[in-house]
């Protein structure tokens, strides 16, 4: 298999100044006619043809000049075109006609169909699958869009830009005309046409220029978009307030698709949705849905400066683009939760995310650093490291510059580069240079894979009241460098006179002394999680009992008790006397953020638990982890249900966090009620099924009913069918908790379920979302399911990857990567795993996508 490698980057031989594309749509069979204006590039030597990617296109013309040209090869993923006009020294014109078959593509890269309308997807190379192009993200050319289509199939045809003219063509067509006034690279073309209706919404921005927003939706769709447009008002706003960025098109539009591979495209003013990223009401939308919307939202639009007018040199980039939008999407939803305490919500959510996912990426297979150095599939590397880790190096700029240290970079980096296709670097330099700041060490963040150890050592002198830290990092693979690994911490000391410090570790190895510290004290260190690290740090039960009582950085509070329950769960030990008087405390203090309080008493993950462990045996921390549970829930029944009855929210649901965070403790109340004693609870889990008036709490409770065997799951269950039989979404959701269901004693295993649901009327192998919900759920968010000593969960899982893949080579890849971790397993986890993956190898037609990942996984 080719590799593509970062070193060889070359820049292109050729560019594109205008670019005029003209596309008749039809599902069957689309004429494409591009008219490129073709200038010398960078790299430019007389003499060499253009070579233009193309995949999966029919052939029709070249002309050159205007003339038909014959010197040319066509390959099957390119066209090599020879003899140009003066060997290429001066701008000449190529048109090329093809040919592409929207209907047939279950890809969903380039053109397809969704539900009788067409929507495009180019990031990362889908547009050769749309016309012969330079598809390569350093070529910035301006885009004149016409689209073609019959009137009553498509009465609206978008694309990017601003629309400069509408016409009525013979024989029930019509066409418009879209310009895009800023130069863009390839991948964030986009075109929407088809049946849809809009919600729209005029604003002005800083300058006072009035920008008009559009929401694209199906007709019967239009009264779910209030959200998704609040989302991108307060997304506009923001960006002005805190990076002085405005929108610089008259016009922005967001469409919603129901068929899309990820969550959502940043086209240049005309971002594609997943109808699960848009589309929300409280009768059928959870707080988690809300809160998703508003960081996509967010988190697309913010591409429009970081991503879209600076843009990546090459795909080796991606975290360039990537790694700062999620910091930038980050920061508004904490910015939106509107306190302290909802800020460091949103920072606990983040990093649990960070942990679960991306930490074991980082010690498997897939490991690369957020800017990797090979790939072979590029669509392999929309990674968590690439985004979440990526973003946590971003974040660390912030924590080593300040705020407005990080904003100067941010001025800077603009100023310099807008316009342009850059790389890491061209961001750490604008960074250093705006702060007068050496941050050539801080570049190994870029290039080293593997998360970095960080062993914690304290020692206390009595008699010279000293306290010495000494922190030694170590790296997870051979042959590494140092990394810049910014520290905040605080000693804890009942005289609370010691203030929260920002220690810069950049040695292998370093000591700090603190003098006049009076008592031996507390160490609360990577407060925020202000660097992406393993911590190497055996604190006593005690000492963390303190941090969990009192640490007042919120995340390392939450910390202490996350380390706490992860001992005793590793140790297969009860929760004591002591730590559930310490989580009474945590419930009944009046002060405390609901949402926090959730947080708190929520256990690790299995999938986090597992990265402690030398041999997993997910059996065993299954019920190991179940078993701490039931101790709390059990010990705290009395809490459990005053709270339930406490975090009521009556009255109009409002997804704000305040409320979301009260029916999320609510909901654990309710859940911990289940578990503690399924017989007694269920009748109040299926009064709040019937009566609520919105779906976090209808769903919470029949998830409650059926986590925990409740005889009134499967009515439940039903009910919940045929209410919601028309929404997707809501559908998706019926499917993805069946199939996420737990092992439960004396219930057929959910393997069983999952084959039926695989089978049922409403289950569709080419439609993502609902893959996703029954497939991926059950492979990569089941654990305990999944991991069968018979090996029947891997089977599925080999015959399930096997079926997508021809079908769908990038939702194949993602349920590719479920086996992973296969060597951590203990037996006969791991020989079952192995020949799993073994069998998927052996098939002779792997999409590239899924060759890397089990390659990768068996190398
Ligand atoms: N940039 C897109 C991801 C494209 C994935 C292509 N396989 C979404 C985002 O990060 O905003
Ligand atoms: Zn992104």
């Amino acid at each position: 298999p080719q590799s593509f490698r970062r070193l060889e980057y070359r820049p292109p031989n050729f560019t594109f100044g205008k670019v005029a594309l003209d596309i008749a749509l039809d599902p069957a069979r689309t004429i494409v006619k591009s008219s490129l204006e073709v200038l010398p590039g960078p790299e430019f030597k007389p003499g060499e043809p253009l070579v233009l990617q193309g995949q999966e296109l029919e052939f029709v013309s070249l002309r050159i000049n205007g003339a038909a040209h014959r010197h040319f090869e066509l390959n099957p993923e390119s066209i090599t075109i020879h003899s140009l006009p003066n060997e290429g020294r001066e701008a000449f014109m190529v048109e090329i006609i093809s040919i592409c078959v929207p209907e047939k593509n279950t890809s969903l890269m380039g053109l397809y169909v969704s539900n009788g309308n067409f929507f495009t997807q180019c990031e990362a190379e889908g547009f050769r699958k749309i016309t012969y192009f330079l598809d390569r993200p350093d070529v910035m050319a301006r885009y004149t869009v016409t689209l073609r289509a019959r009137e009553t199939e498509c009465p609206v045809l978008l694309s990017n830009g601003n629309l400069i003219h509408k016409e009525k063509l013979p024989n029930g067509w019509h066409s418009a005309v879209w310009e895009d006034p800023f130069p863009k690279p390839s991948y964030l073309f986009a075109l929407v046409a088809g049946k849809l209706e809009c919600i729209e919404e005029t604003i002005t921005t800083g300058s006072g220029a009035k920008k008009l927003l559009q929401i694209w939706v199906e007709p019967h769709d239009l009264n779910k978009t209030r959200h998704a447009m609040d989302s991108l008002i307060a997304s506009i706003h923001w960006d002005e307030k805190r990076y002085g960025l405005e929108l610089d098109l008259e016009r922005f539009m967001i469409v919603a698709v129901g068929d899309f591979n990820m969550g959502a495209m940043e086209n240049k003013g005309l971002n594609i949705f997943n109808t699960k990223y848009v589309l929300a009401q409280p009768e059928t939308a959870t707080d988690a849905d809300f809160a998703n919307i508003e960081s996509v939202v967010g988190h697309e639009y913010f591409h429009n400066w970081t991503g879209n007018r600076v843009t990546c040199q090459d795909w080796f980039q991606l975290s360039l683009k990537e790694g700062l939008t999620v910091f930038r999407d980050q920061e508004f939803s904490a910015d939106q939760m509107g306190s302290e305490s909802g800020r460091a919500v949103k920072r606990i959510e983040d990093v649990r995310t960070l942990r679960q996912l991306q930490f074991p990426e980082d010690a498997g297979p897939m490991a690369h650093p957020i800017r990797p150095d090979e790939y072979q599939e590029i669509n392999n590397f929309y990674t968590v490291t690439v985004y979440e880790k990526g973003a946590e190096v971003v974040r660390m700029y912030q924590t080593l510059l300040g705020v407005d240290g990080f904003r100067k970079g941010m001025d800077l980096y603009f100023k310099r580069h807008d316009g342009q296709a850059v790389t890491c670097e061209d961001f750490l330099a604008a960074m250093a240079d705006a702060n007068g700041r050496d941050l050539t060490q801080f570049k190994n963040w870029y290039s080293q894979a593997g998360t970095p150890r960080v062993k914690v050592e304290e020692h206390y002198n009595e008699a010279s009241k000293q306290y010495v830290l000494t922190l030694t990092q170590s790296s997870a693979k051979v042959n590494q460098q140092p990394f810049h690994i910014p520290l905040k911490m605080r000693l804890l000391t009942s005289g609370d006179d010691q203030k929260e410090q920002l220690l810069e570790l950049t040695q292998e190895k370093q000591s700090w002394t603190f003098e006049n510290i009076s008592e031996k004290p507390v160490l609360s260190i990577n407060r925020g999680f202000s660097a992406p690290i393993i911590l190497d740090f055996v604190q006593d039960e005690a000492d963390l009992l303190t941090l969990f009582s009192s640490d007042d950085d919120a995340f390392n509070r939450w910390e202490a008790g996350q380390k706490l329950a992860m001992q005793f769960i590793l140790d297969n030990r009860l929760p004591g006397a002591q730590l559930i008087a310490a989580y009474r405390t945590l419930l009944l203090d009046p002060d405390l953020d609901p949402a926090f309080k959730e947080l708190a008493m929520t256990l690790p993950a299995e999938a986090y638990l597992y990265e402690q462990c030398a041999s997993v045996d997910p059996q065993n921390i299954y019920s190991a982890r179940r078993a701490f549970r039931h101790a709390i829930a059990t010990e705290l029944r009395m809490e459990w249900a005053a709270l339930y009855q406490q975090m009521q929210t009556p009255g109009d649901f409002s997804p704000d966090g305040v409320s979301a965070g009260k029916r999320s403790l609510k909901n654990l109340a309710l859940s911990m009620l289940l578990d503690a004693d399924v017989a007694i609870w269920s009748a109040m889990a299926v009064n709040q099924y019937q009566n609520a008036n919105n779906m976090t709490d209808r769903y919470a409770a029949l998830s409650g009913l059926v986590v925990n065997g409740s005889k009134q799951a499967g009515i439940c269950l039903r009910d919940f069918y045929s209410r919601f039989t028309d929404d997707a979404l809501v559908i998706d959701k019926w499917f993805a908790l069946q199939a996420s269901r737990p092992p439960i004693a004396g219930v057929e295993p959910t393997l069983v379920d999952v084959m039926r649901l695989r089978e049922h009327e409403a289950f569709k192998l080419n439609n993502p979302n609902r893959v996703r919900s029954v497939i991926h759920a059950f492979c990569m968010g089941n654990p305990a399911s999944f991991h069968q000593a018979d090996g029947s969960g891997y089977a599925f899982w080999a015959d399930a990857v096997l079926t997508l893949d021809p079908i769908n080579p990038q939702v194949a890849a993602r349920l590719a990567r479920g086996l992973d971790r296969w060597r951590l397993f203990a037996e006969p986890y791991q020989s079952k795993m192995h020949a799993a993956l073994e069998k998927v190898a052996a098939s002779k037609t792997l999409s590239a996508d899924v060759r890397e990942v089990i390659s990768k996984a068996l190398a």
